[in-house]
């Protein structure tokens, strides 16, 4: 906690837990996280007392302590206290007009400079899972307030050493799984049956919530790195991950006299077997590797009917030209990324190339740079110095960021884009698509840009100009998407950093 934050841990415990706070909790989230913020979400945050600290540190601890003050008059009515909360919530909002609070609209310091939401890079990951065999690393919440859209999804990078196996375990989160690099095989358990599927670089799965999932690195040489986007199912943009073997087992959980009687063995001895060999990740034989991997090869779809193969980088060509080329998998046609509405995307852009500029209609993508290097700049008018000051004409702030391998970017729908290879290295973007089904690309220039199909006068209306002279400019480029670059690569100036852990070996 904050040193000048004197609320006590009591207050904090009611204010959170009892139930009669209820219309205070939700006057208080409407206030931190925007009016009309899902009831839903925020009920169970209340429920969850760390979620409570969290939130009592993020906000501005002087409202709380300003609350506090209110309850703890005893010589005020009811309706007194109510108006000392208002005074309180008046105080506040003054202060974030001022510039320095943190609320739904931007503060000073976010609008004008150094703040960028829309990009991670390797500092933003902290490790879930490490051993010399290999590790897991989760990205940050989504919690910045312009990426509310994505709040409950969560993006994790698993790195796993030649011959690594990972132990059983599920978590409560529906996954996508893609395969960025090397070999391995993929166990998937249910009660009912087993599916265990060697995957190969490029390969999409979708993993249902509650999986029990293993997996190996059957390569004796190259590590294998797989990137997961994790949509949690209880609470929002928290994903628990369930061992039931190892130095943690959740049946530590339990009273031994249960153990006995669920397995009839005597308690020490199931505590003990399911400790394990005490490691999560542990190397395994070739022998081993070889009976574990012995399944038929690649993208077999996990419990469906549709046996099809989905491998990205088997997709046909969506665009393809000399400067690129886009691949992609759409939750239309694709039972298993249907219910979830996401879908994938795989972009290589040549080095000296560049993507057309464009806008997604409605999805909003999440990029992962698998290989290479290049940067990308995008119009936010949520960032604009002008955003919150009402009446002022709309306007738009680059944001930019240099790309390389395993950086992060997210582009929001409507926002145009345009991203840029480096001279010397082709590259290679993952995306996330979310909210995909019925997602339009609308190219802004290049072979089939929009403006091409706005009529002789409205053009003359709109640009001040005779027609002729902007179709001169909007129908110059004749690439359709990818196309040539700047002659000049900017200095790199928001270094989205990689998450080098990535490295191919
Ligand atoms: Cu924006």
């Amino acid at each position: 906690m904050a040193d000048n934050f004197d609320v006590s841990e009591e207050f904090i415990v009611e204010f959170f837990f009892d139930n009669s706070m209820e219309d205070r909790r939700l006057e208080l989230f409407n206030e931190i996280y925007g009016e009309g913020s899902s009831t839903t979400n925020r009920r169970v945050i209340c429920r969850d007392r760390e979620a409570g600290f969290e939130i009592t540190q993020k906000k501005d601890p002087e409202l709380l302590q300003c609350f506090h003050l209110c309850k703890q008059q005893q010589a005020y009515s009811e309706s007194e206290k109510s108006e000392c909360r208002d005074m309180c919530k008046q105080y506040i909002k003054e202060k974030q007009r001022r510039g320095s609070g943190c609320d739904t609209r931007l503060g000073e310091k976010e609008r004008e400079g150094g703040e960028n939401p829309y990009v991670f890079g390797e500092k933003h990951f902290s490790t879930v899972m490490k051993s010399e065999h290999g590790e897991i690393q989760m990205l940050q919440k989504f919690n910045h307030t312009l990426l509310k859209g994505i709040e409950n999804f969560r993006l994790s990078v698993l790195v796993a050493n030649p011959r690594a196996f990972f132990l059983p375990g599920h978590w409560d989160a529906e996954t996508v799984i893609f395969v960025a690099q090397g070999k391995g095989t993929i166990s998937m358990v249910r009660s009912e049956r087993r599916e265990s599927l060697n995957v190969r670089c490029g390969d999409i799965l979708r993993i249902p919530s509650g999986t029990t999932v293993y997996l190996i690195n059957r390569d004796n040489n190259e590590k294998l790195v797989i990137v997961k986007l994790l949509q949690p199912v209880s609470t929002p943009g928290v994903v628990e991950t369930f061992f039931g073997v190892g130095k943690e087992s959740f049946f530590k959980a339990f009273s031994g006299e249960l153990l006995e009687a669920a397995f009839k063995t005597e308690s020490s001895r199931v505590q003990k077997m399911f400790e394990g060999s005490g490691e999560s990740i542990m190397e395994a034989s070739e022998e081993q590797i070889r009976a574990l991997s012995d399944h038929e090869e690649a993208g077999i779809w996990p419990f469906s009917e549709s046996k099809g193969t989905v491998n990205l980088f088997e997709q046909k060509l969506v665009k393809s030209n000399e400067y690129g080329e886009l691949r992609e998998v759409s939750p239309k046609g694709h039972r298993q990324l249907e219910d979830i509405d996401i879908g994938l995307a795989f972009i290589n852009i040549t080095k000296g190339g560049m993507e057309n500029p464009f806008f997604n209609s409605k999805s909003i993508n999440i990029g992962v740079v698998r290989e290479g290097e290049g940067y990308f700049e995008m119009a936010c008018p949520h960032l604009s110095s002008d955003s919150s000051s009402g009446g002022t004409p709309i306007s738009y702030r680059k944001v930019n960021a240099h790309l390389k391998r395993g950086s992060v970017h997210i582009v929001p729908p409507g926002h145009p884009l345009i991203t840029v290879a480096s001279k010397d290295q082709n590259l290679e973007l993952l995306v996330f698509q979310i909210n995909a089904r019925g997602n339009k690309r609308f190219p802004l220039a290049g072979k089939k840009n929009i403006w091409k199909q706005i009529e002789k006068e409205a053009k003359e209306l709109a640009f001040g100009l005779p027609s002729r002279e902007v179709d001169d400019v909007v129908g110059k480029e004749d690439e359709d998407w990818f196309m040539k670059g700047p002659s000049q690569i900017p200095q790199e100036k928001q270094a989205g950093g990689a998450y080098i852990r990535m490295k191919t070996e």
